[in-house]
């Protein structure tokens, strides 16, 4: 009979918001990896050779299968144990659960980008895609308002999917953010960014390589 002693590896770059929900996911799930923080101007050969598109999160477990998309792995972690009940709005609804993370990822996540990148791509387009994602988050706000929390009573899989990104938003410019009229949001986000979840994923870490001893994620505390 097969035996995998070793915890899967999990190839992980800190300040990616990718990687942040996935790391999420990992603590709340109590699942146990081995983190490989990389760089990714200097990909190692061995994180290519698991997903040849090259962007993390990746996760590569015992049997040699391989994770490599953000939500895939907040959702082996999740099926492996979800204590804290994230996916229970997406076991109600997942049609809307996916419409929501399809425009996270796609629209709001374009809009990030261009946003918070404006002078690499055009300072005019930076407003008009700072308007577009305020859209968003205006909605968002409102989502919000009655539980404080985007996947239904409690904070789950729409919330951690989608705060590290919102974070990002802010930090492009957290004077003029802070000066929107979006009271849930500002403390959905504040309540994030003071919680012991963050902490642990923001921990850091040196850069990942092969002589180095395997970092257990969580970190042993
Ligand atoms: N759809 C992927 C996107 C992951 C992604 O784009 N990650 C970025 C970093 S935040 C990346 O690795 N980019 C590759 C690069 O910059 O070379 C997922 O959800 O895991």
């Amino acid at each position: 009979m097969a035996h995998f002693d070793q915890p899967p590896i999990f190839w992980s770059f800190r300040r990616c918001p990718y990687a942040m929900r996935a790391r999420l996911a990992i603590v709340t799930s109590g699942q146990k990896v081995q983190l490989r923080e990389i760089l990714l101007r200097d990909k190692p050969a061995d994180f290519l050779a698991a997903s040849p598109k090259g962007t993390v999160p990746v996760l590569k477990l015992g049997d040699g299968q391989v994770i490599d998309e953000s939500r895939d792995i907040m959702f082996w972690a999740l099926g492996q144990n979800d204590p804290e009940n994230w996916l229970a709005v997406w076991q109600q609804n997942p049609a809307s659960a996916l419409a929501f993370l399809d425009r996270l990822d796609g629209a709001f996540k374009y809009d990030l980008d261009r946003y918070k990148y404006a002078s690499r791509y055009d300072h005019d387009a930076g407003a008009v895609h700072r308007s577009s994602g305020a859209e968003f988050l205006a909605e968002l706000d409102q989502d919000l308002q009655q539980t404080g929390a985007l996947s239904g009573a409690q904070l789950g899989l729409l919330d951690f999917a989608s705060l590290p990104f919102v974070r990002q938003f802010r930090i492009a410019d957290p004077v003029w953010f802070d000066n929107q009229s979006w009271p849930h949001l500002h403390i959905w986000l504040g309540g994030f960014l003071d919680s012991a979840i963050f902490q642990l994923v923001m921990q850091k870490y040196p850069q990942w390589n092969a002589d180095r001893q395997s970092i257990a994620f969580p970190p042993l505390l």
